[in-house]
Parts: C-alpha cells; sequence; structure tokens
C-alpha cells in the first residue's frame, strides 16, 4: 500500500532464509507461463501492488524454511527507504 501523494517503487527483497531473493514477474505468453526478472515493481501513489501467483513475485533462491513458521523479508524502495514485512510458508498446495 501506497497511502502518499508520490508514487512508490519496490527495488528489491532480502532474506535470511533466501541466499538471494529475486523480483520476477510471471507473463503468459500465447498461452504458456513464463517468468522473468524486472528491476523494479511500481507502486502508485494512493494505489497498491501485489506479489500475486501469475503476477509480480519474489522469487527464492535456496529457501531455508520450514511449512508453517514465518520468515522475514526485508522490502527496499527507490528512495532509499526499507520496511521488513513476516511472511508465512505455506506448503507446496498453497494451503497454511
Ligand atoms: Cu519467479
Amino acid at each position: 500500500m501506497n497511502n502518499s501523494d508520490n508514487p512508490a517503487t519496490l527495488t528489491g527483497a532480502s532474506s535470511l532464509a533466501c541466499s538471494s531473493l529475486m523480483l520476477h514477474q510471471s507473463m503468459n505468453m500465447g498461452g504458456t507461463s513464463m517468468m522473468m526478472p524486472v528491476a523494479s515493481v511500481p507502486v502508485p501513489a494512493h494505489g497498491q501492488a501485489e506479489l500475486v501467483e501469475g503476477g509480480y513475485h519474489l522469487m527464492c533462491m535456496d529457501p531455508k524454511m520450514k511449512v508453517g513458521e514465518s520468515i522475514a523479508i526485508t522490502l527496499t524502495f527507490g528512495d532509499g527507504s526499507s520496511r521488513i514485512v513476516a511472511a508465512p510458508v505455506y506448503g507446496a498446495t498453497g494451503a497454511p
């Protein structure tokens, strides 16, 4: 959520639970689902950005986490600010 009058940009993410945590975007190209790294995710003024299956998401390499626990993710923004958020770990079925 961005409640300010200015657009914001998510520029990076990191977590101790991942060797690297990259910004990715999924897209459907001719019926085939593909994903690619992106440099940033825009967050419009008085708007929001969502990290969801099939859209922008964070790609965790070498995950070190267990289902049922919560991991801390540091989100970094274009203005140099950062915010730590908690993310619950779900199993492969997507259920808590
Ligand atoms: Cu991905």
